[in-house]
């Protein structure tokens, strides 16, 4: 199994680029684990509580978990996934089941920051993008798929978005094997690794 982490800043197009990766590539042979639904379990606080916490630290993760999936699918066994809702900020009480395939994608805004998940990684990605880019597509997607106000989203943006990208998004760029620029369509990026990824998968066969 191939395993690729994904990471990059909040609005920086994680998600594109893996849906791109997908079309290009049997998506049949992919599992994309986010680390969106690795959130720790907070359900033990009221609704007020969950909304004010920080979701940008690596605290906020239950990286432990996520670790624990990525092992276990590696040793090719299938994982029952959490599923987060972010309308509630918890974890719903469903779960996904998923089965080993060939390429594991691991992707969210923390995934290079964990020294021992980094070990699991045979690819690391970092997607770049602006940070008024990025913070333009946070807006444009809070307001309209989260059903935030504006001044809720810059309010987030300085209080936590921006410093926890400061101190532990950005110096984790360090860590990628690659970065892709995405600040508008890199389709020869996307190239560049779908080839990367083939070639890999390739090796491992033939290995
Ligand atoms: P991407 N997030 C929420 O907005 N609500 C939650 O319950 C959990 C997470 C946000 C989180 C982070 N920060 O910036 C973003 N906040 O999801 C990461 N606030 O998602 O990489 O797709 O931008
Ligand atoms: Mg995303």
């Amino acid at each position: 199994m191939l395993v690729i982490g994904i990471a990059g800043g909040t609005g920086s197009g994680k998600t594109t680029v893996v849906n791109k990766i997908l079309q290009q590539l049997n998506a049949e042979g992919v599992n994309v684990l986010s680390q969106d639904n690795y959130y720790h379990d907070n359900h033990h606080l009221s609704l007020q509580e969950r909304e004010v916490l920080n979701y940008d630290h690596p605290k906020s993760i239950d990286f432990d978990l996520l670790k624990k999936h990525v092992r276990m699918l590696k040793s090719g066994q299938s994982i029952e996934q959490p599923l987060y809702s972010f309308v509630t900020h918890s974890r719903t009480s469903d779960v996904i089941t998923v089965e080993p395939r060939n390429v594991l994608i691991v992707e969210g805004i923390l995934v290079l920051t964990n020294a021992e998940l980094l070990k699991e990684f045979d690819l690391k990605v970092f997607v770049h993008a602006d940070s008024d880019e990025r913070l333009i597509r946070r807006i444009r997607r809070d307001t309209q798929e989260r059903g935030r106000d504006l001044s809720e989203v810059l309010h987030r943006y300085q209080t936590t978005l921006k410093p926890m990208h400061m101190e532990f998004i950005e110096p984790s760029k360090n860590e990628a094997d690659l970065i892709v620029p995405n600040m508008r369509h890199n389709n020869v990026a996307i190239d560049f690794l779908t080839t990367v990824i083939n070639n890999s998968l390739k090796k491992h066969s033939d290995a």
